[in-house]
């Protein structure tokens, strides 16, 4: 599908690139598209990138969403150079970052981060808001905002904590220091290291693989996890477990299970 169906705005010098895969079938790529400023996070990125989530978690061709940038930069933090004048007061009342850049907090299909070269900063929080990191071995990670004189605004204080620690969170953000992919996946930050060349090849192997099953299965999987992060363990395993009994309402559990018994492929109807 062409980027111009899915975004309305102008197209001239688009900010973020969108595109549904033919192969893997439903996987939906988006591509941040600042490579001058190491794909720096703009208000107007964020825009475009929150109007291309929506359309992507609305589209039900679309069963996964990799999220990317380029070679040298995932994304190297927020725009310092139009930050670096904003006000208290500006930033308070338009409610700076709130109203587009979390838009991933609210999309249900499975986000893939493939994170090449920096991700730092807002690049790095962004990258956390998604489902699952994997990181070519050329990437480096960070929140290097204590060296600007300012902290993470979008979740670095809270996500990172929860993914790799107190101790090396708050080592991380209050020395700023770039952590390679190899520290980030020993911490926990990341799901694997691949090969830089080999990046794209094996994350879109990764998201064919979780767009074959079936999507509510999927969506249920996502969700049950995330409750992790806002329950009591007994509440959680409440949820887990009503969804689990859920799952048996499914004409795809049915068809899952009879084709292992069959021994033969699931084909699944994504319901
Ligand atoms: N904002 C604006 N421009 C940037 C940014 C950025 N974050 N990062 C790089 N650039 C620009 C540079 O200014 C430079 O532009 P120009 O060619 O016009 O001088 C161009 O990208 C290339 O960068 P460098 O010449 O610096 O390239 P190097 O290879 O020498 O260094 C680095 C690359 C290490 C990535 C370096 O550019 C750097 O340290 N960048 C800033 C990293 C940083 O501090 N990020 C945190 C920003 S603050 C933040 O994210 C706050 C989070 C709060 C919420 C965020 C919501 C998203």
């Amino acid at each position: 599908m062409a980027i111009k169906s899915i975004l309305n705005f102008d197209m001239s010098d688009p900010l973020v690139l969108v595109e549904i895969l033919t192969v893997p079938a439903k996987v939906a790529l988006v591509r941040f598209n600042r490579p001058k400023v190491m794909n720096a996070l703009s208000d107007a990125l964020c825009k475009e990138l929150e109007v291309a989530l929506r359309a992507l978690d609305d589209d039900p061709g679309v069963h996964v969403i990799v999220i990317t940038g380029n070679e040298k930069a995932f994304a190297a933090g927020a725009d310092i150079a139009a930050m670096a004048e904003f006000t208290y007061a500006q930033v308070y009342s338009e409610n700076y970052i709130t109203r587009y850049w979390e838009a991933a907090r609210s999309v249900r299909k499975p986000l893939i981060a493939a994170v090449s070269g920096y991700a730092l900063g807002g690049g790095c929080e962004f990258a956390m808001m998604c489902d699952v990191i994997i990181a070519a071995d050329s990437a480096k990670f960070g929140q290097p905002e204590i060296t600007i004189g300012t902290i993470p605004g979008m979740g670095g204080t809270q996500r990172l904590p929860r993914a790799v620690g107190k101790a090396k969170a708050m080592e991380w953000c209050l020395t700023g220091r770039f952590v390679t992919a190899q520290e980030a996946e020993a911490a926990g930050l990341v799901a694997r290291v691949v090969p830089a060349d080999k990046l794209m090849e094996d994350v879109l192997a990764m998201a064919g693989k979780i767009a074959s099953y079936s999507l509510p299965a999927v969506l249920k999987v996502k969700e049950t996890i995330n409750a992790a992060y806002e329950t009591t363990l007994a509440q959680g395993l409440q949820f887990e477990r009503r969804e689990f009994h859920a799952t048996f309402a499914l004409q795809d559990q049915k068809e899952g299970m009879r084709a292992f018994v069959e021994k033969r492929k699931p084909d699944f109807k994504n319901k």
